[in-house]
């Protein structure tokens, strides 16, 4: 429904700042090599690859900018640059109607794509897939990965807090209403975060929720939810951490946690989405080739994280 003419601007996110472990910034070149922009032409879309970071060298300044720290929040000027080009990429495509596929690069480019996506569908429901919630604030978190806190800078709960929010992150429109996110996946969160989500009052679908009521009810309750409504019925936008998936089929990842989603379970919530005609973004993060300990487990990766692509964009199995 929304994108009656199938154009498709795949946007190249090589981004490793928001964490602490490099290769994740390979995710994209290694998901483009394995032929994702002709598997996804293959389905019917017109497709162009856009390279926000062209002028910049993320990858150099991520080894040597030790100084780019605020307390101990690591790198927020890195963060805060890379994700507003992000921004921009999806904010342009949008504009011509062309579909923001997003590939990371780690979780904090999220900021970019999840809020020019507001911006344009200010309704948007977002699905947050992810064992972890990311929600932690400048506060509240203890790593200082700021991969681990998009989503409190998408709802702007760092306005508030007792760290100054960098100057460089001051861009990021808060128009992330706590009712128009859902999680799906979670299973490591911290004791902080699970604080912020019970005060914010946002809703999220643990895998014990998974396993208590199935991936298909869980959709069907996440979408109720995001537009109650229109009895489930709005647009959509689906930001897939990998390591939601079981790292039986996704060991490739920063953070792998086990007792994930299976790759059925995984693949056939995007493939749901493709069916409502109402996905109108995704971005798939987390991807990093550098930490797998057999070849094997970098194509089995990167054949998941291209098949989250393919099914979200309208392959079906009949
Ligand atoms: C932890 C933190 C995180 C992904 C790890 C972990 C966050 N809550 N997200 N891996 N993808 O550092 O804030
Ligand atoms: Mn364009
Ligand atoms: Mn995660
Ligand atoms: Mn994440």
């Amino acid at each position: 429904k929304h994108y009656p003419a199938k154009k498709l601007s795949i946007i190249a996110a090589p981004f490793s700042g928001g964490q602490s472990k490099l290769g994740v910034e390979k995710g994209p070149t290694f998901m483009l090599k394995h032929g994702l922009q002709h598997q996804l032409t293959n389905l019917g879309w017109t497709t162009q690859v856009q390279h926000p970071f062209s002028q910049e060298d993320y990858s150099t300044r991520v080894k040597s900018d030790t100084k780019d720290m605020l307390a101990h929040i690591k790198r927020p000027q890195l963060v805060g640059e890379a994700a507003q080009l992000v921004y921009g990429a999806v904010q342009e495509a949008l504009s011509h109607n062309e579909f923001p596929l997003t590939l990371g690069g780690d979780h904090s480019i999220a900021m970019g794509t999840v809020s020019a996506t507001v911006e344009k569908y200010p309704d948007v429901g977002v699905l947050w897939i992810d064992a972890h919630a990311d929600i932690n604030t400048l506060d509240s978190t203890d790593s200082g990965n700021l991969h681990g806190c998009p989503v409190s800078f998408l709802m702007g709960l760092n306005k508030t807090g007792k760290l100054e929010c960098p100057p460089s992150l001051q861009w990021v429109p808060a128009n992330l209403k706590p009712e128009k996110i859902v999680y799906i996946g979670l299973r490591d969160i911290d004791a902080t975060e699970k604080e912020i989500l019970k005060e914010q009052g946002i809703n999220a679908f643990s895998m014990y929720h998974v396993d208590k009521f199935g991936i298909n009810k869980v959709i069907e309750m996440a979408l109720m939810l995001l537009h109650p409504e229109t009895a489930g019925v709005g647009p959509i936008m689906c930001s897939y951490d990998v390591d939601a998936l079981d790292p039986l089929f996704v060991p490739a990842t920063g953070t792998p946690v086990r007792g994930g989603l299976t790759l059925r379970e995984g693949l056939f919530l995007v493939e749901r989405l493709a069916e409502t005609g109402d996905l109108v973004g995704l971005d798939i993060v987390e991807v990093n080739p550098d930490l797998a300990a057999h070849d094997v487990h970098v194509s089995d990766t990167i054949a998941a994280s291209c098949a989250i692509a393919r099914c979200a964009l309208g392959e079906t199995l009949l």
